[in-house]
């Protein structure tokens, strides 16, 4: 018998699909009751080993309007060599090149098991990716060096036709040459306090008709031997084949920026203005085609355009408390910069890629569009020398089954659906296309009001929530299923066009008095990270309380209309098995770093929701809910209720909340390890319990993009404070009572599970 549990795997295994309700309401009536949106968590680029390679272009229906991609659920017939395409009914004829298919030679489109597959366009132009490193010099010189390592080392990772250029910047800005003559490198300066148009970047670098005499260039001079120099084009750019010895050496020879710090002032740095060089000059030579800047940053921009904080470190950088108050003065202007910014790279097809590594904020807020619109990664460590950044970065270069560096670049996702659906919208790191056909719901959801979303960079975990209307108003025959198909088009690392065509069916269902096959279908895990994603969405602007108020009222609503009760009896309460955990996550979601911000600066506030939107639902769901496993002498490892009962003097626990990997031992275990019980032959099994939590740590470190803090913390130690916020307080808070039905909060912040559940179910049953 082949469960839903299964159905979900296998879909999810073979399409990288999951999504809210694997039974779809057949009309729109139903679906406006179910509170949960149909919606799906797509993976385009979730790693499979075992699809064919297919080196043609798809085959699309010839109907101009929809041009949908012929699949597994179309219906052919092979006498007449036609197939009828499942989104609007067209009749098509196949290509002449496959004349010769029948039932018993099928093509890989319509064999069913590939209802994903991927093409590899071989007549289109190899066009490698573009890598510009923008490398801040305002550091400590073992911060520095430690960049430097890293970067010299994701040179020798990359593929030797890419190309690769190199800004630094520090109070001023150097764009680097990469063509040495007589073996001697010049860069070319900026001033770190002006914003340059694209068109002044590319007149003063000479990268438009490509000789731009620098002498009439007021805000850039050469550095070199010989002065004045007219510039031929992408003497910035160039294949990292041909200057990998040329570029390891110049990033070897750079020196912290020379520009003096006085005492109780921050270093003058302008990261700004240096993006804008970035951007501007990817905008002029490389438009449309894959190119990612690698952005690093070890403090805040404090000069020019996008400073979001002064040079004087009696002004600390905003709080939230700030923002809340409305006293966060270079905010707003910043914001706007790098909003600008990030909307250019988007829409170019560039992605950024941002590296933060500072004990303070470094405008992570300010900055996080950069990143969100272009697909780009955001790590934020302390230190450029911790194994954080530099694991992390690595993991940047990690490579496939088939030897290709894992990130995509220039990348859109297209949807077609079926005639009772339409798309309200998408929440990932992306941006929209505008493109708006039939099929684009009134009803906005995340960004829509189009059918086509764009990012500048995936990755096999990159994952994309998006939601749909069901509009249908007819009954639907027996057996109808509701089709939706992605389209995602992008550039591997080796610069080849490939696409990949995902194609999903569910069968509709007809909800009237059939709320239970319906009930059946939910798939808790997904929905919750689903709804996650529309409160993180919300909340952008936000700092939490209303939307805090919003997962409680759909919490709420979606246990009356699914759960099992008696008017006014809390008792009698009852939620079927696939819905039993979904009110658990959403109580540790609303406890959670995405919705509680005032225990996080903004930047790490940024940061979290920016990982939320990036990773799959098994990914998503451990921010969510951490994953809590104990070791004792009392058997073997095992996972434990996120509850403070789960704390014991006689057990190790392993927490891993995504973003940390917490180590604690309980107060006996400490107190021998203290004793160095380990180092004793007749102990060898304590050692062994010892090592147990700390090999699965690893385990999971090996995997894990960026890579998560790793805390080794016992009973009573300072660092044993991040576990206790994240345990259900269930033996602590017992009294916390205090919740107003009134159309205010709903529940108090920090109740425990048990407490949330039974108002939880008081205010479900109950008949006002
Ligand atoms: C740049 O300067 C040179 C020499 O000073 C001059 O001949 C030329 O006309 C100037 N070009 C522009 C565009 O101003
Ligand atoms: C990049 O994406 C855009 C938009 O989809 C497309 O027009 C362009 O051809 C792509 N570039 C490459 C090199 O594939
Ligand atoms: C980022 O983009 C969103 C959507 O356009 C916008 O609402 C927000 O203000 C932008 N910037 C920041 C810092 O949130
Ligand atoms: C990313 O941008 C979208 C809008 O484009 C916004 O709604 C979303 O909240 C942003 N995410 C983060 C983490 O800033
Ligand atoms: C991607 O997701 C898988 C499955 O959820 C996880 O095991 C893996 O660690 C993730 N990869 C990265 C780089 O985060
Ligand atoms: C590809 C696609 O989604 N096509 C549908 C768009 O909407 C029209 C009108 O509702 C349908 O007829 C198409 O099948
Ligand atoms: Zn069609």
């Amino acid at each position: 018998m082949s469960t839903f549990q299964e159905y979900i795997q296998s879909n999810e295994d073979r399409d990288g699909v999951r999504s809210s309700w694997n039974l779809w309401p057949s009309n729109k009536v139903e679906a406006a009751k179910i509170v949960v949106p149909v919606s799906c968590l797509y993976s385009p680029l979730k790693e499979r080993q075992d699809l064919p390679p297919i080196q043609y272009e798809p085959v699309l229906c010839s109907k101009q309007q929809c041009r949908a991609v012929l699949n597994p659920y179309c219906p052919v017939d092979y006498k007449s060599k036609t197939w009828i395409c499942i989104f609007c009914s067209q009749r098509n004829t196949f290509p002449s090149q496959y004349a010769g298919i029948s039932e018993q030679q099928q093509p890989a489109e319509i064999i069913p098991q590939y209802t994903t597959l991927e093409y590899t366009l071989a007549r289109s132009a190899v066009k490698p990716p573009v890598y510009i490193i923008v490398l801040d010099t305002c550091m400590d010189t073992s911060d520095l060096q430690s960049v430097k390592e890293s970067l010299q080392m994701s040179l020798s990772l990359l593929p030797p036709n890419s190309l690769v250029g190199l800004i630094t910047y520090g109070k001023m800005i150097q764009v680097h040459e990469l063509d040495a003559i007589d073996g001697f490198c010049k860069s070319y300066v900026f001033r770190g306090t002006k914003e340059l148009t694209s068109k002044q970047i590319q007149s003063m670098l000479g990268l438009r008709s490509g000789n731009v005499n620098f002498k009439n260039a007021s805000d850039a001079a050469p550095v070199g031997p010989e002065g004045y120099q007219t510039l031929p084009i992408n003497k910035f750019v160039q294949p990292i084949g041909k200057v990998e010895m040329l570029l390891t050496d110049i990033i070897g020879q750079l020196q912290p920026d020379p520009w003096p710090v006085l005492q109780g002032k921050r270093s003058l740095r302008c990261s700004g203005a240096a993006l804008s060089i970035a951007v501007g000059l990817l905008e002029s030579t490389y438009l449309n085609t894959g190119a990612r800047v690698l952005f690093f940053a070890a403090g805040p921009c404090t000069t020019g355009p996008g400073a979001v904080v002064g040079d004087d470190l009696k002004h600390p950088i905003r709080s939230h408390h700030d923002i809340e108050s409305d006293n966060a003065k270079f905010m707003r202007k910043a914001i706007k910069f790098y909003d600008t910014l990030a909307q250019r790279a988007a829409t170019n097809g560039h992605c950024i890629d941002i590296y933060s590594c500072a004990l303070d904020q470094t405008g992570l807020l300010e900055m996080k569009n950069l990143s969100n619109f272009t697909g780009g990664h955001m790590v934020m460590g302390d230190s450029f020398t911790t194994s954080l950044f530099k694991q992390s970065f690595q993991k940047v270069f990690g490579r496939n089954a088939a030897n290709d560096l894992k990130m995509a670049f220039n990348a859109t996702i297209d949807i077609k659906t079926s005639k009772e659906i339409k798309v309200q919208g998408c929440i990932g790191l992306c941006t929209s296309s505008k493109v708006a056909g039939n099929n684009v719901s009134d009803n906005e959801l995340g960004m829509g009001g189009t059918n086509q979303w764009r990012t500048g960079s995936l990755y096999p975990n990159s994952s994309f929530a998006f939601y749909l209307d069901i509009v249908n108003t007819q009954a639907v025959p027996q057996g109808a299923r509701g089709y939706v198909q992605f389209i995602t088009q992008f550039q591997n690392s080796q610069g080849q066009k490939k696409i990949r065509v995902t194609t999903i069916a569910r069968n509709f269902v007809d909800g009237t008095g059939n709320s239970l096959h319906l009930a059946s279908s939910f798939d808790q895990e997904a929905a919750a990270v689903l709804m996650a994603r529309i409160a993180v969405f919300k909340g952008q602007n936000d700092q939490g309380a209303d939307i805090i108020k919003w997962t409680d009222r759909t919490l709420i609503r979606l246990c009356q209309r699914f759960g099992q009760f008696n008017k006014d009896d809390a008792v009698s309460f009852k939620l079927l098995d696939q819905f039993t955990l979904y009110p658990q996550f959403i109580f540790h979601l609303r406890r959670s770093q995405f919705l509680q911000v005032f225990n996080n600066s903004p930047d790490e506030t940024s940061y979290y929701r920016h990982c939320l939107l990036a990773e799959d639902t098994s990914q998503s769901l451990t921010m969510i809910q951490p994953i809590l496993y104990a070791y004792s002498f009392n058997g073997p490892p095992e996972p434990v209720l996120l509850d403070t009962s789960s704390i014991t003097p006689d057990r190790i626990l392993l927490m891993d909340t995504f973003f940390q990997l917490l180590i604690y031992h309980g107060e006996t275990i400490h107190a021998w390890r203290k004793a160095n019980y380990q180092e004793k032959p007749e102990y060898d099994n304590f050692k062994q319990l010892l090592e147990a939590p700390v090999n699965d740590a690893q385990e999971i470190l090996q995997t894990r993009f960026p890579m998560p803090r790793y805390i080794d913390t016992e009973a009573g130690g300072s660092q044993a404070r991040f576990l206790l916020s994240k345990v259900n307080p269930s033996n602590t808070h017992k009294n916390a009572f205090g919740y107003q039905q009134d159309g205010g909060q709903v529940l108090t912040d920090d109740v425990s599970l048990q407490v949330f559940m039974d108002h939880l179910k008081k205010l479900t049953v109950s008949s006002s």
